[in-house]
């Protein structure tokens, strides 16, 4: 064999061996969350986990930030670019202020998407959400109204003042207040960024302020739980009808004890099933992310990505009395 021959043969047989060690690796795929402890993201996780065992090569690194800031969740993508992850799949504490450390992550060839509460469109390939956003805004409304046929004040406490969904959903509300639910008063909107101290007081401060108050809701289930806890203590069962977002496994005691009378949400281990996939998908470039194409998202079913890159998964679920025992154990 000559030397350019037996060069040749060297360079495709490293190639190979290249080529089978990559394969042998497996996806990374992060899912960024607002922060840790809030038991709706490690419901998601349990999703994201069973799409990682279902696609095969995946690791799923769950991580996030003490506390629901994007800031701190800046310095936790930053330590994901150092790792070379595949994939970032982030519910965002902002918009915007995650922009410019996702584009870097993009430009390293990593691929971003937002699900839950996304990110602005330059800084995501695509975004999930977990139902229409009018939608969510019509029900958070409703679940209130529903319970007051003479009408009356109402008020929301929510999660961090720059969360992307939380803001969207109470933008969504307010504009289907006039038309749709004439007799709804919305007095107030407070911030418990989904810190379940921060959330207490908020709602103890509404309740203060608002002596005539007839409906505290908190489209956010470490807020709901907090002020459903508030109105417990408060002996203001009957007076005070706390509904919104809520996992019903933290719930179930207050639909029990009557402080709240339903709830809503859509299944959080479908949405980290469905957010993994996504990320799978466009990290391994199965799909791309463009206006009008459709995604699937394994047993959740399809995807139709907007003008924006953006679709719902699935509209939300009410929980009551007759029901919340049997998805209490579920999620
Ligand atoms: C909290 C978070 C999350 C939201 C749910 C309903 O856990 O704010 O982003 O989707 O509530």
């Amino acid at each position: 064999m000559n030397i350019l021959k037996k060069l040749m043969v060297t360079a495709a047989l490293s190639a190979a061996m290249f080529a089978s060690a990559a394969h042998a690796e497996s996806i990374k795929i992060a899912l960024v969350v607002k922060s840790l402890g809030n038991g709706f993201f490690d419901a998601a996780h349990t999703g994201a986990q069973e799409a990682a065992k279902e696609l095969g090569d995946v690791e799923i690194i769950y991580t996030g930030p003490t506390k629901a800031t994007a800031e701190a969740q800046i310095e936790v993508i930053n330590s994901l670019i150092a790792q070379k992850v595949n994939a970032i799949a982030i519910s965002a504490n902002d918009p915007d202020a995650l922009v410019p450390v996702l584009k870097k992550a993009m430009e390293r060839g990593i691929t971003v998407i937002s699900w839950d509460s996304g990110v602005a469109k330059e800084g995501r390939q695509l975004h999930l959400n977990p139902s229409a956003t009018d939608l969510i805004g019509k029900t958070i409304i409703k679940l209130a109204a529903d319970y007051l046929p003479e009408g009356g004040d109402v008020a929301i406490l929510s999660a961090s003042s720059t969360a992307t969904n939380q803001n969207a959903w109470i933008e969504a509300a307010k504009k289907a207040l006039p038309t749709d639910f004439p007799k709804i008063n919305l007095v107030a909107t407070v911030y418990g960024d989904d810190d379940s101290a921060k959330s207490t007081d908020e709602a103890k401060g509404l309740l203060k302020s608002y002596p005539g108050l007839k409906a505290i809701i908190a489209p956010t289930t470490v807020g709901v739980v907090a002020a459903a806890q508030v109105v417990t203590d408060e002996n203001l069962i009957g007076k005070v009808n706390v509904t919104g977002l809520a996992l019903p496994s933290e719930f179930k005691k207050f639909i029990d004890n009557g402080a709240s009378q339903a709830v809503a949400l859509w299944n959080p281990i479908d949405l980290g099933y469905s957010a993994t996939y996504l990320a799978y998908d466009l990290a391994v470039k199965k799909d791309e992310a463009k206006p009008g194409a459709e995604l699937s998202i394994g047993r959740v079913g399809k995807i139709t990505l907007d003008d924006d890159n953006s679709a719902p998964m699935a509209d939300p679920f009410t929980f009551d009395k007759s029901n919340i025992e049997k998805f209490s154990k579920i999620y």
